[in-house]
């Protein structure tokens, strides 16, 4: 069985200026410029803390491209799956993104033949052998199945999560260590998480439901202060505090910035 472990690579996208346009179910104004800032200082903190970080280049067709994360899902070191998105607008960031893992990676499978299946990266959430998965807007039971069935091999068993409210899974809850979990105040699925083992720190701040967990290096989005303050407070933790508000309004968040790769024989959030 693989070990968790920081990542040894991820792949980030620039922000393009079409950002402006990017999905979001707010319709707040939004600066590409100071996303773009943002992003680069997240790419600066994954190489910091020594993930070797690449950078595909950006899409001004595509103005959520800096949300890489939701076009795939990386299994291993040698596999990935490529997803097929539920906005259809979003459809057109897969192929790059796939091309850049097929660089890294030994094998990156489609999703499904069945054109009805769509699933989003940020609605799968590893937990040791467990792959939750958000039903959501963009993700539905199809898209499930066909990654349960990539999954399975590997030894990863897949929990679908039905959700009623947030973008995606880990818009709610996402990994902070092996068995260890925050989950946004009130977010189904809760029970779900202990029954396979999982611990759950429950935080009342939506931001900080969505942490990055590179090995005992976590970031915290800054616009949650009690959740950094919480965490702090967990043997094995250093949280980082870091400002993705811009990604924030268009309804992003720290995981979904990147798309990591583990070692060989490891796993990562
Ligand atoms: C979208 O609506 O698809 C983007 N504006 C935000 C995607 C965020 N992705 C993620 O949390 N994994």
């Amino acid at each position: 069985m693989t070990h968790f472990s920081a990542p040894a690579r991820a792949l980030v996208r620039a922000v393009p200026a079409s950002y402006a346009r990017c999905l979001r179910r707010e319709q707040v104004a939004v600066d590409p410029d100071r996303a773009r800032a943002q992003v680069d200082e997240y790419a600066r903190v994954l190489a910091a803390s020594g993930v070797a970080v690449d950078t595909v280049a950006t899409d001004e067709a595509c103005p959520d491209a800096c949300f890489i994360e939701d076009v795939a899902v990386v299994l291993d070191a040698t596999l990935a799956v490529a997803t097929r998105p539920g906005a259809p607008s979003r459809r057109a960031e897969v192929p790059p993104v796939t091309a850049a893992l097929r660089a890294r990676l030994a094998r990156v499978d489609a999703l499904s033949d069945d054109e009805r299946a769509t699933l989003d990266g940020g609605d799968v959430m590893r937990v040791d052998s467990t792959l939750f998965v958000g039903l959501t807007e963009r993700t539905n039971p199809a898209g499930a199945a066909a990654l349960a069935r990539a999954a399975r091999p590997l030894g990863l068993f897949t929990v679908p999560v039905p959700l009623t409210e947030g973008l995606h899974l880990k818009s709610v809850m996402s990994l902070v260590a092996p068995g260890l979990v925050v989950v946004l105040a009130g977010a189904p699925g809760q029970d779900l998480l202990r029954a396979r083992g999982a611990r759950v720190l429950e935080v009342d701040e939506p931001a900080g439901a969505n942490v990055l967990a590179l090995g005992p290096l976590v970031l915290v989005s800054a616009a949650a202060p009690r959740t950094l303050a919480r965490l702090a407070r967990e043997p094995g933790i250093v949280p980082r505090r870091i400002d993705v508000s811009e990604l924030h309004k268009g309804d992003g968040a720290l995981t979904c910035l990147s798309l990591r790769i583990p070692p060989p024989g490891g796993w990562c959030a």
